[in-house]
C-alpha cells in the first residue's frame, strides 16, 4: 500500500453526562483520530487512550510522541509493502504501546479494506448482522440517580446493564438494582481493578445477586489473584485490563483466573489481535464480548463489526452513540431492538462528517510519508 499522509486530530468532545469509574470521572472525551491517505482511499481510526494513565500506563501526549518518533518510522521503513497484517510484526520490536499501534493498525486496515471493497465484518469474519446492546453505567451520587438511569436505559431497549463498582459503591447499588427491576435483568459490574484479594469475602456477598460476571475486581498482572478469587465467588470473573494479547488469554483460561473475557482491541494492539483472543478463548469453551473505550461512531463501527464474531455470546458495551454523545462524528448508531447494525460497506462502513469533526478539532498534525 503506498501511503500518502497521516493527519492526526486531537478532539475534545463533550459527553452527555459525566462518566465516573473507580480510577477517575470524565465529562469529555479528548482523543486523537487519525486518517489515513492513499491514492484510492481514506482510512480512519480512533485511539482509546485518555488524557491520564489511569485505566492503563498508555496516555495521549505519550501516545503522540510514542508515535511520531517510535511507530512512524518503522511503518514507513517499509514502504510499499506495508499492508495491515504487516504492521504488527513492524511495530513489535516497541514495548507496550498498545492503543498507539491499535490506532495506526485500523486506519492502515480501514484504508485498505476500502481499497479492496471488503467490511471490517466481512474481514474480521462476523457471522451476525446485528449485535446486542449493552450499556456501562457509571458511579453515581445516589441510589436513586443510579435507578433512574438504569430506568432510561431498559426503556431505550438496552439488553444488558454494567454497573460500575468501587469499595463503598459494590452491594447497595446491585441489590438496589435487582429489587426495582427483578431477576431476569442481564446484569454484570466491572471494578477496574478496585479490590484485593483481601475483599473476597467481601465480594462473595454479590453472589445471591446472579450476575452474568464480575469484570476486573483485581490489578492487571494479578492473574493469580484472579485465580485464587475465582474458587472464593460463584460470580463468573471476567478479565479486561488483563487481557493484553491472546498469549494473555490462553495463560487467563489455563489458569482458571476468568472464564469470560471482554475483548477491547485497543488494549490487544488492534483488530488482528482482538480476533486471535477471540478465537483462543473460543478453543477453551470461554466467552466473549466486545469492550467499549466511549468510542465515536468512527471506533464503535469497528467494535460493532468486532462483536459479530461468533464467540461474542454476551451482550457488549456496544452502546448507540446517544449514550454518550449528542453530536457523534459519524451518523450515530442507533438501537433497535435492542441491537446495532454491523456496518456493511466497505472498511469500518461508515463516513466521518467533516464539519462534526471539525467542531471537536483543537490541533492536527500531518505526516506526510
Ligand atoms: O461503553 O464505551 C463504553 C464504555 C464502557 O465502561 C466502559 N468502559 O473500564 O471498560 C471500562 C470503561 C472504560 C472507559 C475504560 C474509558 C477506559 C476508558
Amino acid at each position: 500500500m503506498h501511503i500518502e499522509a497521516i493527519d492526526f486530530y486531537r478532539v475534545r468532545i463533550p459527553l452527555v453526562s459525566a462518566f465516573r469509574t473507580s480510577f477517575g470521572t470524565s465529562t469529555v472525551r479528548e482523543t486523537t483520530i487519525a486518517r489515513v491517505t492513499t491514492a484510492d482511499a481514506e482510512g480512519w481510526a480512533e485511539c482509546a487512550a485518555d488524557p491520564y494513565p489511569l485505566y492503563s500506563s498508555e496516555f495521549l501526549d505519550g501516545s503522540d510522541v510514542v508515535i511520531r518518533d517510535h511507530l512512524l518510522p518503522r511503518l514507513q521503513a517499509l514502504g510499499d509493502s506495508l499492508t495491515a497484517e504487516r504492521v504488527g510484526g513492524a511495530l513489535h520490536p516497541v514495548k507496550g504501546h498498545p492503543m498507539s499501534k491499535a490506532l495506526l493498525e485500523t486506519a492502515i486496515l480501514d484504508a485498505q479494506l476500502k481499497q479492496d471493497g471488503v467490511s471490517f465484518g466481512r474481514y474480521l469474519g462476523a457471522v451476525n448482522d446485528r449485535v446486542p446492546a449493552g450499556v456501562s453505567v457509571g458511579i453515581m451520587g445516589s441510589i436513586a440517580e443510579l435507578l433512574d438511569a438504569v430506568r432510561g436505559y431498559l426503556d431505550e431497549g438496552y439488553l444488558r446493564i454494567k454497573l460500575k463498582i468501587e469499595p463503598g459503591w459494590d452491594l447497595a447499588p446491585v441489590r438496589a438494582v435487582r429489587e426495582e427491576f427483578g431477576p431476569d435483568v442481564l446484569l454484570q459490574v466491572d471494578a477496574n481493578t478496585a479490590y484485593t484479594l483481601a475483599d473476597a469475602r467481601h465480594l462473595a456477598k454479590l453472589d445471591p445477586f446472579d450476575l452474568l460476571l464480575m469484570e476486573q475486581p483485581m490489578l492487571e498482572d494479578d492473574m493469580l489473584g484472579h485465580a485464587a478469587l475465582a474458587k472464593l465467588i460463584t460470580t463468573p470473573i471476567c478479565l479486561d485490563e488483563s487481557i493484553g494479547s491472546a498469549r494473555d488469554a490462553a495463560a487467563a483460561i489455563a489458569l482458571g483466573a476468568c472464564s469470560i473475557i471482554n475483548v477491547k482491541p485497543a488494549r490487544a494492539g488492534g483488530y488482528l489481535e482482538a480476533r486471535r483472543i477471540h478465537d483462543v478463548a473460543a478453543a477453551n469453551g470461554v466467552p466473549v464480548w466486545c469492550g467499549g473505550m466511549l468510542e465515536t461512531g468512527i471506533g464503535r463501527a469497528a467494535n460493532v463489526a468486532l462483536a459479530g464474531l461468533p464467540n461474542f455470546t454476551l451482550p457488549g458495551d456496544t452502546s448507540a452513540s446517544s449514550r454518550y454523545y449528542a453530536h457523534d462524528l459519524t451518523a450515530p448508531f442507533v438501537l433497535d431492538d435492542g441491537h446495532l447494525a454491523v456496518p456493511t460497506g466497505p472498511g469500518i462502513g461508515v463516513d466521518v462528517l467533516p464539519e462534526a469533526l471539525d467542531e471537536v478539532t483543537v490541533s492536527r498534525t500531518t505526516i506526510t510519508w
